[in-house]
């Protein structure tokens, strides 16, 4: 399924994020950017080590405490077929939900796509942002990053496509169903 939204294409697949061709895949990473289990195992294992190599310079210069909650960066994205990996880490619900945890999620979609921006890029794949060992309640999660998808594209007019990459046939089908209700 995809929505036109001013210039650009919101589009909704099933697949396995780190087969996307396409400028930047983002990464649902921990503070530690250190890896971890679930896509961000996956982006790693298959990325190779210049990826975690540029996340230790990260943690060395930006943020020796680690990357904050809904903020972003960005490396290369070493054997992957992307050109750029942006990491970014949503909250951690484990089944709750409030507006603290809204708000987070809504940065992490939010500033990773200000730095794909930033860099000039125009197609960006997102996995399904702590909707994994996170734990955060799929519908609210899956409407909180479309709504940070759809304001972002309302606002600039830089990128080309941002595609969602859906891991099952389930959570493909709460994205269809909340982009279909947004008029
Ligand atoms: N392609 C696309 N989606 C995937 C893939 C893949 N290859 N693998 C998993 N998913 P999670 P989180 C989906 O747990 O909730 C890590 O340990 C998965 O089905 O990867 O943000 C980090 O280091 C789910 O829908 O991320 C953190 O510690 C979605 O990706 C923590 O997990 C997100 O699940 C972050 O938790």
């Amino acid at each position: 399924m995809e929505k036109k939204i001013n210039n650009a294409v919101l589009s909704l697949k099933i697949g396995d994020i780190t087969e996307e061709k396409v400028d930047a895949i983002v990464n649902a990473a921990n503070p530690t950017l250190m890896g971890g289990g679930g896509v961000d195992g996956a982006i790693h294992s298959k990325g190779g080590p210049q990826i975690l190599e540029e996340c230790k310079k990260i943690r060395q210069t930006l943020y020796p405490e680690g990357l904050p909650f809904g903020e972003a960066v960005i490396t290369t994205a070493g054997k992957l077929p992307a050109k750029y990996v942006i990491h970014t880490v949503g909250p951690i619900c484990s089944g709750k939900w409030d507006n603290e945890k809204e708000k987070l999620l809504y940065n992490a979609y939010y500033n990773s796509l200000k730095l794909a921006k930033e860099k000039g890029l125009k197609t960006v794949a997102f996995p399904f942002i702590s909707a994994g060992a996170y734990g955060c309640p799929k519908d609210k999660a899956s409407q909180t990053a479309i709504k940070a998808v759809i304001d972002f594209l309302k606002k600039e007019n830089s990128l080309e496509e941002v595609r969602f990459v859906l891991f099952s046939e389930n959570d493909y089908k709460i994205f269809e169903e909340n982009l279909k209700n947004i008029k």
